[in-house]
């Protein structure tokens, strides 16, 4: 009896929560918020223990935050990871500690894949590539040169890097479009205006006739940048964003902005499928990609009603 006792008790037992670490990079903009929203709501459907640590921007908070969850001993670690390099060492850490490691959003850059189960996040240089093919389309019968400026997001972050050069390799090859003006701002508001402020010193004839902002919150601070200029944009400035966030989506619908490349925040329900997948022992592909679109001025009224954040 004694013994059917102690295995039925741990049948009836109910399985002891995954318990999940995730090192968020910040809270920089609408995207991420909803990123965070997306992860914490999915955790709590899925009945995983989150346990969650807001890194402000900070890689070397990352970093602590991931060697409190060794020490911890979670069962799953997810970062977001606010830019590519340096993450050998403490993947090793985790991977030494037999903790298995999921990358979200951005990438890391690794020699060894193996530091890490899977990557679940957007295809940038896609969404650099929309936005090249929206501009070339929309230029096409327009005399060059035409003058790009181009608000970089987080110097060194997977988004800033291959949505430069998906945008680059589109619109490269057309002599007649130059990007004529390019620095980080960030990804936040404030820094966009900041920079938009300085592209926009430049003397009337070096003005750029086109923005390409790496997401919405840099675009939102350049229009301010524009208008206080005197500048009309959509009119004067053509703008490119990424990310579709309401706010945007509302812009895009006034023609203050002409396109909006969709990057998809919702990850979280991805995420806690693959913390499940890992604690049941099974394999997963190594690249896991939502889909995305890209919303222009015809269908921003329609959509900006359907946004999510
Ligand atoms: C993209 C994400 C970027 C967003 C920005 O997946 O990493 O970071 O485009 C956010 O809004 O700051």
């Amino acid at each position: 009896l004694k013994e059917w006792m102690s295995t039925a008790k741990s049948d009836d037992m109910p399985e002891q929560p995954i318990v999940l670490g995730f090192s968020q990079l910040g809270t920089e903009s609408a995207w991420r918020m909803a990123n965070t929203s997306s992860v914490r709501e999915a955790a709590k459907e899925s009945g995983i223990s989150l346990v969650f640590k807001n890194a402000e921007q900070s890689q070397e908070k990352q970093f602590e935050a991931v060697r409190e969850f060794i020490r911890m001993k979670v069962d799953v670690i997810a970062i977001a990871p606010v830019v590519e390099s340096g993450w050998e060492d403490t993947l090793r850490e985790a991977k030494l500690a037999g903790i298995p490691i999921v990358i979200l959003d951005r990438f890391v850059n690794v020699e060894d894949t193996s530091l890490f189960v899977t990557t679940i996040g957007s295809d940038f240089h896609e969404e650099g590539v929309k936005a090249g093919k929206y501009l070339l389309d929309k230029m096409r019968n327009r005399p060059g040169p035409i003058r790009i400026a181009e608000l970089q997001g987080t110097a060194g972050s997977t988004p800033s890097i291959r949505r430069g050069e998906g945008f680059r390799s589109m619109i490269g090859e057309n002599g007649d479009m130059i990007i004529t003006q390019s620095a980080p701002a960030d990804f936040t508001e404030s820094k966009g205006k900041e920079v938009m402020k300085e592209f926009l010193k430049a003397p009337a004839e070096k003005r750029p006739h086109v923005l390409f902002a790496h997401n919405d919150e840099m675009a939102i601070g350049a229009i301010e940048a524009i208008e206080e200029a005197g500048l009309t944009p959509g009119k004067d400035i053509a703008i490119l964003s990424v990310d579709g966030s309401r706010r945007a989506l509302q812009l895009l619908a006034e023609g203050k902005l002409d396109a909006v490349v969709e990057c998809n925040p919702l990850q979280g329900p991805l995420l806690m499928q693959a913390a499940k997948e890992i604690m049941a022992g099974r394999t997963l592909p190594k690249r896991m990609v939502p889909p995305e679109d890209i919303f222009t001025q015809e269908r921003a009224a329609k959509e900006v009603g359907r946004r999510k954040f």
